[in-house]
């Protein structure tokens, strides 16, 4: 069955059932979003309409919602009696990927629909993940990839039921959601001056101008095409650092009045940061008003993230806010900026998540930790009770090689390789059994400095995100076992057309 990730339950009995040109679908009210997602996946390759069917029987798959489950659990039945499903809220989509795997490889080919025997083999699964995030960070700040490619990594991420899709969406090297108060964010912040392809080959600047950036309309039409898959977009405005494509069009925003600087055309990080006066936090809450307007996640990412201090520890107006605020140093000035953009996400009955740095000078009450330069800020997080998201670069940064650096395509450093991911334990030893209660879970990485394109992106991703997808599952166990499901599950991914790893 070689099943990815691996179901908590399977018992297998002797047999198969068909799924043919006249099975038929009973779908629940509140199942139709899944019905129709196994029309599109299931239904539709093999040739089959599942047109609605009367009765339950040997030749129907029945969609049942059941209360009485978790979210995203599902139980899923193929015996004589025909398929029958029944899920959480959340667990019908999860199941349909299920059921789409018990079949064979073929149903995952894009081609026309052939004729052909689809069998399943008999099986009763009882399947829940152990964590609720289940993640996968897509930065397209860095490089910019077609919309296309973004509904490509919601479909690949739902099929090993990941369930979050972090987008990165802004940097110093580029802003990449339209924000109709500020349309300079993307008339400006989108575009850079240098495509940074020449850096890979020939270290080499060529001048060519390079961006992109997506309308609001196409990231809500994303963010509900991903939920019918049962995938929330998290979408992250990095701040107070790597802000250089907002400063680039709205210079008033930096701390050094007297530089209007263009957007980024080198990686690393940049000394130009926001300044805290008021003002900018008025542009912040008016960013993140659109950003909530189009992403309903319970968690709206403010970054945190490397934000060097020099500018505010030299500029004269912010010495002077850091004095009226009654606040010891600058490390303390960012936990009130990100207090602020705290208290503006729980207005709005949102929560704030960040990378680690946002514990410096104090973690704000609510607060969710994503752990990234080790796991001790998520460890820290977790035992002062708040909740964390563990993705240590050594274990989930997927911008890092995956095998030795001679054969592999340029990549930004590091050594992750595919057995390392699988070995990853996102709760920490010795948190105590409260605050793993706090690790929602774990998520992979794909910084894009040095991934131009899809492809590039597939790459580095797969077959990684695979043995993520279990860890996060919470179903991994002995790697041999697993790289021979997932020598089966390579079909799957060559039929859809995944640039995999060999
Ligand atoms: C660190 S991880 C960063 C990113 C880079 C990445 C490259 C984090 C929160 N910040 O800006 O892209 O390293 O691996």
């Amino acid at each position: 069955m070689h099943l990815i990730p691996r179901p908590a339950r399977v018992t297998t009995t002797p047999g198969t059932w068909q799924l043919t040109e006249t099975t038929g679908l009973i779908a629940d009210p509140a199942a139709g979003e899944a019905a129709d997602l196994l029309r599109e996946l299931v239904g539709r390759p093999a040739g089959s309409k599942l047109a609605p069917a009367a009765e339950p029987g040997p030749g129907t798959i029945r969609l049942r919602v059941d209360p009485a489950l978790a979210d995203e659990e599902y139980r899923l039945s193929v015996s004589a009696e025909g398929v029958v499903i029944t899920g959480g809220r959340r667990g019908l989509p999860l199941a349909v990927q299920t059921l789409r795997q018990l079949l064979p490889a073929e149903i995952f080919a894009t081609g026309p629909a052939g004729g052909g025997a689809w069998a399943v083999p008999y099986v009763e699964i009882e399947d829940a993940p152990r964590f609720g995030w289940r993640g996968v960070m897509l930065d397209v700040a860095r490089h910019w990839y077609p919309v296309a490619f973004l509904y490509r990594m919601v479909d690949l991420a739902a099929l090993h039921k990941l369930n979050v899709i972090h987008l990165h969406l802004t940097d110093d090297q580029g802003w990449r959601m339209e924000i109709e108060r500020y349309p300079r964010l993307t008339e400006v912040g989108a575009w850079r001056a240098e495509s940074m392809l020449g850096h890979y080959t020939e270290g080499r600047y060529d001048g060519v101008p390079y961006g992109g950036f997506y309308t609001k309309r196409e990231l809500r039409d994303l963010v509900a095409h991903a939920r019918t898959r049962g995938i929330t977009i998290v979408p992250e405005i990095d701040m107070p650092g790597h802000m250089r494509a907002a400063i680039a069009a709205y210079p008033e925003l930096g701390d050094d009045p007297g530089r209007a600087l263009p957007v980024a055309t080198a990686w690393g990080v940049h000394e130009q940061v926001l300044n805290v006066s008021e003002e900018t936090i008025a542009f912040c809450r008016h960013v993140l008003e659109e950003v909530l307007d189009v992403f309903p996640s319970e968690w709206i990412h403010i970054g945190g993230d490397e934000c060097p201090k020099r500018e505010w520890e030299e500029s004269p107006r912010t010495q002077a806010r850091l004095r009226e605020l009654g606040l010891p140093d600058a490390d303390a000035l960012q936990s009130w900026f990100i207090g602020r953009m705290a208290a503006f996400l729980a207005e709005h009955g949102r929560r704030l998540i960040g990378w680690d740095e946002i514990l410096q000078g104090g973690l704000t009450p609510g607060a969710t930790v994503m752990s990234w330069r080790g796991e001790e800020g998520g460890i820290d997080a977790a035992r002062a009770g708040h909740d964390a998201v563990m993705c240590p670069h050594t274990h989930t940064y997927f911008d890092y090689y995956q095998a030795e650096p001679d054969g592999e395509p340029l990549a930004i450093g590091g050594l992750t390789t595919l057995e390392q991911v699988y070995a990853y334990q996102p709760i920490p030893s010795g948190l105590d059994a409260e605050a793993a209660g706090h690790v929602l879970g774990t998520q992979a990485q794909l910084w894009s400095e040095y991934l131009p394109t899809p492809g590039h992106v597939e790459y580095m991703a797969f077959p990684r995100l695979c043995a993520l997808a279990e860890v996060a599952w919470g179903t991994a166990g002995e790697y041999a076992e697993f790289t021979e499901r997932l020598l089966a599950h390579r079909r799957r991914l060559d039929h859809l057309g995944v640039a995999c790893r060999r």
